[in-house]
């Protein structure tokens, strides 16, 4: 039985043999040396070093559907499809950061941006995207859900691309037009980009390993976990501008690239004429001063509360949705937990 009170470090220390399979995989390649010590590097410095909620969300959800403690093999099992869901996770982040020209990531520098690395890193992302179907073949080849998680994966994989795509095109570097940027717009971006991969997929997945094949379950899951994941996107929109770079290991980069993000949404439908005039002349511009000029808009409109109050909202809607779960179909505690964990969060 594996104890929850040190699953974390459990967790993280199934990563080292999880790598190990995929670096054995990959020698049977016949990779010389040189290419699978690139690969080792790329892995330890792209996929551990995160919050792990999204990974470490498979062993959870598992114990709550099963409705009791997980043996060694099911935690190995879930904990091992919460690891292709992190490197599900580092394939996007190598690319977003490209996308994005972003500067840090988890308090060091983006992977592109490291010594030695540049446009390798796209090729990187790649193979973390293929290390999770190596891992997936290994383990659970033979199981009876195996075609499903595969489906599954590739499935958010697509709705997170075509979520990224409207996230990209909607920010085009260089035509700033808020016109384009909506409320509307927006939950469809953080809907497809964030939510079905970070909080719809891990449940899923546990469904999936713990015999769920009611369609009205996975319904359910979804009617709850695309509203949470849309509160976490629009909280990641909010810290990416006024989170703290040494907590939230990033340096916000959202005003510069001229992000349709939850902010900007908010600031447009509330600005006088003369606050517009200085967001269309100074969002989505590479300058700093014109980006302090944005954020003084942000607090003139008092932003800070429009998000204290849009937390308070939100926590109180999706409270309502997960009361009227049906138990019969899956455990209201299982989102509860998920709720509790990125409520008010910080980083
Ligand atoms: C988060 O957007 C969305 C992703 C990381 C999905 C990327 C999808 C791809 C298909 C590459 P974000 O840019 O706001 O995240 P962050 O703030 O962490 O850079
Ligand atoms: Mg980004
Ligand atoms: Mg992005
Ligand atoms: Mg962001």
């Amino acid at each position: 039985m594996v104890q929850v009170n040190n699953e974390k470090a459990q967790f993280e220390a199934l990563f080292d043999k999880l790598a190990a399979d995929v670096l054995a995989e990959i020698e049977s390649y016949h990779l010389p040396q040189d290419g699978i010590d690139y690969v080792k590097k790329m892995l330890y410095a792209t996929v551990p070093g995160g919050k792990n909620n999204r990974g470490m969300t498979v062993p959870s959800a598992l114990r709550d559907i099963l409705k009791r403690d997980l043996t060694e093999q099911e935690w190995f099992r879930a904990a091992t499809l919460g690891w292709c869901v992190e490197l599900l996770q580092a394939f996007f982040l190598i690319s977003d950061d490209i996308m994005d020209s972003s500067i840090t990531r988890r308090g060091n520098p983006c992977w592109y941006r490291q010594e030695g690395i540049g446009m390798k890193a796209i090729n990187d992302a790649f193979i973390c995207e293929m290390a999770i179907y190596r891992l997936i073949k290994k383990h659970f080849r033979t199981e009876p859900y195996y075609l499903d998680i595969l489906e599954l994966f590739h499935e958010v994989t697509f709705q997170t691309e075509l979520g990224q795509l409207m996230d990209l095109i909607t920010a085009p570097e260089d035509e700033v037009d808020l016109a384009k940027f909506s409320i509307k717009k927006h939950a469809y971006i953080v809907e497809y980009k964030t939510a079905y991969y970070s909080f719809y997929l891990p449940v899923a997945l546990a469904m999936r390993m713990g015999g769920v094949t009611s369609e009205k379950a996975y319904k359910q899951a979804l009617d709850v976990l695309l509203p949470l994941g849309e509160y976490f996107q629009v909280q990641d929109d909010y810290l990416d501008c006024y989170g703290a770079p040494e907590v939230i290991g990033k340096i916000g980069t959202d005003i510069q690239d001229n992000k349709c993000g939850w902010l900007i949404v908010q600031a447009i439908d509330r600005a006088s004429p003369a606050q517009r005039k200085i967001l269309d002349e100074c969002y989505g511009q590479k300058d700093s001063a014109k980006e302090a000029a944005v954020k003084k808009v942000y607090v003139e409109l008092d932003l800070e509360n429009v998000y204290r109050k849009y937390e308070e909202e939100s926590h109180g809607r999706i409270s309502a949705l997960i009361e009227k779960v049906d138990e019969s179909l899956l455990p209201r505690e299982m989102f509860v937990t998920f709720m509790n964990r990125i409520y008010k969060r910080k980083l």
